[in-house]
This record gives C-alpha cells, structure tokens and sequence, in this order.
C-alpha cells in the first residue's frame, strides 16, 4: 500500500490516553485535534492538542460513543487519520469502515481483521482453525440443554459457561458437577440475555487458577508480524487489572517462545495490522489457551514499550501510514522488568466507591525510570461519567525486586488531595508476600482481600467524625431556634455539608 503522510490526527478518545497519543503526535510532527464532552471542556487532553472540538453533552452515548459526530469532526479538522486509543469505539469494526468509507486512515486493523476477533465463539473457531490451542470446549454456542449437559459430560466437570456475546468476565458460570448443570444453563442463558440481549451460551473444561497472560504483536500491511514479548496481568479485581508486568513471573524461556509464535499465527489467521493483543490463559500445569484477541493498543502498553526501548504509538502511526514494521523478530530482544501500577479515583475503604470531584495537589512522582501517564492536573475536576482511571504509573528496573521496590518509591510519593484514589492498596499489593513471589493467580486480591484491606485514613477519620458532630449538633440547634421562632445562625449548613463531604473524599489529609 502506498504511504499516506499523516499530518493531522483525531484522537477519538479521552483521558490519560488521549494525552499519551497526543505526546507521540507532537514528537512526530503531527497536528493533533482533541475531541471532547461537556464535561471534559476543562480536560487535561483538550489542552494539549492543537484544536479541540466539542462531541456533545457529558454522558458518552452522546459524544465519545458517537460514529458520526466523531468522524464529522475529523471532516471539519481535516484529520487525516483518528487514533480510537482503547475502549470506546477502538474495536468497533462499523466505526473503522466508516472512517475508511470517509477517506480517513483508523489507526487500528482492517475492520474484517476486528470482526473476526469481535466474537468469542467465531474467534475460538478461527483459532482452532489456525492450529491455535483453545481452551477445550464446545465446538461453538449450544441451545439444547440436554445437548449441553450431554458436552459438559464428556468435557468433564468442573465446566465453565460462558455468553458467546459476553466478555471481561461478565456471563461466567462455573459449574461443579452434573447434578447442578441444568439450573446452571438456565441461569447463564438468562444472565446472558439481560446482559448482552443474546441467550448463547458455550461451553469449556475449567481450569483451575488460571493466568491471564498476554503477547504484544505487530503487523504491517505487507504480513509482517513481530511479538513484543508477554505481559501478565492476573492481578485483577472484579476483571478490571490492576497491576501488569513483564516479563511474567512464570513463563520460561522455551513457554514464552511457544506462546509468541502461536500469538503470531492468530494475528496472520486473521490479517491483523497495527498493534494487538493475544490474551492467553495458562493453567496450573502451564498449558496455554487461546482466550481473546485485543484489536487495540492496551491499556498496559507502557512496560512492553520500558523492556524493548520503543514507543508502540509511534509505530501505530507509521504503520497506519504505510510503512513496514521498524523491526524483525530478531530486533525483539526485551531487557530488564517493568510493572505498571493503575491508578484509580476510587475508596478502597469504602468499597472501591468512585471518588470523583476536584483535585486539590497532585504531585506526581518521577525520577530514574518512572514514567507517569496521567490525564489530570491540579484544580481539575474528575468527573463521575466515566472510567475513574485517572493515571497508569510505571517503572523499569533490572530485576523484579528492585522494579517492585521502585514502583513502591513511586507510590510512595504520589500526593492527591481533593479526592481519593487507591494508591494506598496498591502499596499494600506490592508489598505483599504472595505478589512479592510472583506466585499469585487470578484470585489472589480477591483471596487476600483481608491482608489487602484500607483502612480509612486514621487523622481523615477522626476529622470527618468530628465534622458529622458538628454538623449534626448544628442542625439540632437550627431546628431548636426554629421551634422557638429564632433566625439560625448565617453560616449555611451547606458550608458545613461540603467540608463534612470533602473529609469524608480525603482532602483534609494532611
Ligand atoms: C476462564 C477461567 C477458568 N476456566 N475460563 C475469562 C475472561 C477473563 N476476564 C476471566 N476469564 C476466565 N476464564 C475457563 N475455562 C477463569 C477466568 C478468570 C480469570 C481469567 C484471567 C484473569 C482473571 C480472571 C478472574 C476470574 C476468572
């Protein structure tokens, strides 16, 4: 395909990730245009970019999610190509030909390549086409119960179900034994309509302690395609990953081998371009499944780019335009460790409760080989309509003791005040023995959840403690003076309400 120069790019997205394409942009030369909702007019991405053009109202079924307000602003801005970042339409396969039906360049695969990864079942199909190891299972949805049952038999018990429209972890069901797999179906087959508006559900033999471990690859319009190495990602609470490193505590070198060249054959099963995202889970015996294929750049991306030297953006870029791949397999030589750590806007202490509001301090930490991508400032506003990630903070060292003891210093010097955010758990994940040994699966903050717990700041505690008295005593003595007729004092409830509110959030720490 002949290049097509890039000079201006949309980036179709928000956040810490729209400010991360943004930078790359900026180092290649190329315009950016921001898009925003009305509730990121004051955000940190709409700053930075060149132009930025208004999507709609806040609620992002009526801005981020719409195809032709975000394609029009690519017209308008004279965009020649949209960056979808992740999430949003970034997978989206009817967004991608539209934008190449606008004679705009979508910074991703070809939309065939998407859909045939956008369905689990056709995907397991495709893989195992492919030779790919799928996790063992039904040939593809059953709708016959006594079918089904008739597989789970022969698959072997404990089985899983799962919502061929599902994803993320959501229309899982485990089932034990035979006696329990009718009402097992019925509930997935239910769960799964009210979830997804689709009742198909498949089978797979359950493994026990699984890992989620996954490859980077990279392809150019001529068929090239690379693996970048593997990340794993089995720190997760409730499907959403929390912490993501490389290389894996359990891959050797002969398994992470295997696992690139299969990772690579997907990809070329499917006539994937650009970057994408092999998901694998590995079972306690160290077998390998295919799970899912990510037809987008990762959140997680950062520690591939801090053990390989490169920046994954920029070749999204170059590739999109035309050129071939930067680097041969043999160029992959990744060095050292590095761990990425998500930070949320989030109360560990009350339940993992969001924690919008206004940013009071930020200071973000820095120093040798610690990288934050953040999306916020100080004085701005998070709002509650969205994703509470606010950053992803990383680091590389030589070794995994000394990355953990650096993302640790890190942690240990990110001040937010105004809201609260989950640093505090994130240290204590670190620090915690299970992790420290890199022996943890897929349950493990669930399993630990108690070693894990955060406490409400003691200092912020008492405070608001004291606040509520107060507020509470105040009140009292309102509704006192009003039953005897009297004006109440001029300071308004609502002054004590918002501090009472505003320790309760954290912004009366220190
Ligand atoms: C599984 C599994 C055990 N056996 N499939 C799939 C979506 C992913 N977010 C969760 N998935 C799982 N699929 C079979 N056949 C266990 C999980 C699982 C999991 C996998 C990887 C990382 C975290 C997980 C948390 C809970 C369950």
């Amino acid at each position: 395909m002949a290049e097509k120069k890039i000079r201006k790019v949309l980036i179709a997205n928000r956040g810490e990730i729209a400010v991360r394409v943004i930078r790359t942009c900026r180092e290649m030369g190329i315009a950016t245009v921001a898009v925003y909702s009305d509730a990121d007019r004051p955000a940190l991405h709409v700053r930075m970019a060149d132009e930025a053009l208004r999507l709609g109202p806040a609620p992002s079924r009526e801005s981020y999610l719409v195809q032709e307000k975000v394609v029009e602003a690519a017209k308008r801005s004279g965009a020649d190509a949209i960056h979808p970042g992740y999430g949003f339409l970034s997978e989206n396969a009817a967004f991608a030909q539209r934008c190449a039906d606008a004679g705009i360049v979508f910074v991703g695969p070809p939309p065939a390549a998407m859909d045939a990864m956008g369905e689990k079942t056709r995907a397991r199909d495709r893989m195992r086409a492919a030779n790919v190891p799928v996790v063992p299972g039904s040939p593809g949805p059953i709708d016959d119960e006594a079918e089904a049952a008739r597989v789970a038999g022969e698959i072997g018990f404990p089985v899983m179900l799962k919502a061929a429209a599902g994803g993320g972890g959501k229309g899982m069901r485990r089932v034990d034994r035979a006696e329990d797999f009718a009402s097992a179906w019925r509930g997935a087959r239910g769960e799964a309509k009210n979830a997804f508006g689709d009742d198909r559900v498949y089978l797979e033999k359950y493994l026990d302690e699984p890992r989620h471990v996954e490859v980077q690859l990279f392809a150019d319009r001529e068929g090239r395609t690379i693996h970048l190495g593997e990340r794993e990602c089995s720190v997760q609470r409730r499907h959403q990953k929390v912490i993501e490193e490389t290389p894996s505590p359990i891959l050797d070198p002969e398994l992470r081998l295997r696992m690139g060249e299969v990772a690579v054959r997907a990809a070329q099963a499917v006539g994937y371009v650009g970057a994408g995202t092999v998901e694998f889970l590995v079972d306690s015996k160290r077998r390998f499944y295919f799970l899912e294929m990510n037809t987008r750049l990762q959140v997680e991306h950062p520690v591939t780019e801090w053990v390989n030297g490169v920046d994954l953006v920029r070749w999204q870029l170059e590739i999109a335009a035309g050129a071939p791949l930067p680097w041969s397999q043999g160029d992959v030589r990744p060095r050292g460790h590095a761990i990425e750590a998500r930070v949320y806007a989030e109360d560990p202490s009350r339940n993992f409760m969001p924690s919008p509001g206004r940013i009071e301090q930020l200071r973000v930490p820095s120093g040798p080989f610690v990288r934050d991508d953040g999306g916020v400032y100080a004085g701005y506003t998070v709002p509650i309509h969205y994703d509470p990630m606010i950053s992803k903070l990383s680091v590389w060292a030589e070794d995994r003791p000394r990355a953990i003891e650096r993302l640790q210093r890190a942690l240990g010097e990110y001040v937010v005040r105004g809201i609260t955010t989950n640093v505090r758990y994130l240290r204590r994940i670190l620090a915690h023995p299970e992790f420290q040994s890199g022996q943890y699966d897929t349950n493990f903050l669930a399993r630990r959840a108690d070693d894990l717990k955060v406490v409400p700041d003691p200092k912020l505690e008492e405070l608001a403690l004291l606040a509520a008295a107060a507020f509470a005593y105040r009140k009292d003595e309102a509704r006192a003076n009003e039953a005897a007729g009297q004006r109440t004092p001029d300071q308004p409830a609502w002054r004590l309400a918002g501090r009472r509110a505003a320790m309760a959030r954290g912004s009366w720490q220190r």
